[in-house]
């Protein structure tokens, strides 16, 4: 069995073997195309770009080659890019900004996610969201992060996924433009969801965080016969639905914290998960000041490779968080 993992590179060509994506996060604009049977994304950004490059791996016995003699079939479609091996596919969506994002965020979302079933891989496991001046209001004094969560919320709703299914996510700002969204979804696999003991489902969260919540699981795992892969969602220092610490180093310690919560619930559920450790971890982090802090202590807490866990200034979904953490831990 296999899924998608992210692979790090400061130049987009120097790729191992052959990805479905890269994203380039840097640039001045943002875009999508499709070449070479792989989706390409630009997400605007300082410069130099950092390249994420989504790459099958296996969780059993299962080799690169036997998927790969599957064949490739890549396509961009109504706006959505996408690309497909074996049981994998990646599709993403970027949309030019808008005044008001609620409805194009529906629309596009709705695209996405009913190309991923028509192509038949109906278990999306992950996804990620970026949007351009996140915690700025729109012209009617709505913040954009608050209007992007209800066009997708309602996405999800019209296409009838529970929020007991939801996938694990990320949302965070761009420095301008946009709205781009990507997923990685599985053909015959579901990822299990899970939530984390210390803090309410975002899906739960009282309206006074925005009309209608942000429609994501907490983390989400996908079990193999010899390995274990969990995808933790955009993790900050949030306790309840409240953000918690005034400081980088409170929401720092609080964000630890609350990443081992769901670590220990998840374990209890996947003992393989016991003996693993993260292979990749994305850091996210407001204010550039606050940059070394934040890799120090991440690190020291994880021991994830540091190739493996680039750190991109951004602002957070919540005017008052200082840093969000992600990642993909292998047991
Ligand atoms: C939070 O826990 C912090 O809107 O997709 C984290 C992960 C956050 C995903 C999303 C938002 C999202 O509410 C913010």
């Amino acid at each position: 069995m296999m899924v998608l993992l992210p692979v790090y590179h400061s130049e987009p060509e120097r790729a191992g073997p052959s990805p479905l994506a890269t994203i380039c996060y840097g640039g001045a604009s943002g875009g999508l195309d499709v070449r070479n049977g792989r989706v390409h994304m630009t997400l605007p950004g300082p410069l130099p770009a950092t390249c994420e490059q989504w790459c099958p791996a296996s969780l059993s016995g299962e080799t690169r080659h036997e998927q790969a003699a599957r064949g490739r079939q890549a396509g961009l479609e109504q706006g959505i890019g996408w690309s497909a091996e074996g049981d994998l596919l990646f599709a993403a969506f970027w949309v030019e900004d808008q005044p008001e994002l609620c409805e194009a965020v529906q629309t596009s979302y709705e695209r996405l996610i009913g190309l991923a079933r028509g192509k038949g891989f109906g278990h999306i496991y992950r996804m990620w969201n970026y949007l351009g001046a996140i915690n700025q209001d729109n012209a009617r004094g709505e913040e954009r992060y608050r209007d992007f969560c209800s066009g997708r919320s309602q996405a999800f709703e019209a296409m009838s996924i529970g929020l007991g299914e939801l996938p694990a996510a990320t949302g965070i700002g761009l420095s301008s433009g946009g709205v781009a969204v990507f997923l990685i979804a599985h053909r015959h696999v579901g990822g299990v969801n899970l939530e984390n003991p210390s803090q309410l489902p975002a899906y739960h969260y009282p309206p006074r965080y925005g009309r209608r919540s942000p429609s994501f699981a907490r983390a989400t795992v996908m079990e193999g016969p010899d390995r274990t892969a969990l995808y933790l969602s955009g993790t900050a220092s949030i306790r309840g639905h409240e953000s918690v610490g005034m400081t980088v180093e409170e929401q720092l310690s609080v964000t630890i914290e609350t990443i081992n919560s769901l670590l220990d619930a998840a374990r209890k559920r996947f003992p393989r998960l016991e003996a693993g450790r993260f292979e990749s971890m994305k850091l996210y982090v407001r204010h550039p000041e606050d940059a070394a802090v934040v890799r120090e202590g991440i690190s020291r807490a994880f021991q994830c490779p540091l190739e493996q866990s680039p750190l991109f200034i951004a602002d957070i979904c919540r005017a008052e968080l200082l840093l969000e953490v992600e990642g993909v831990f292998l047991g």
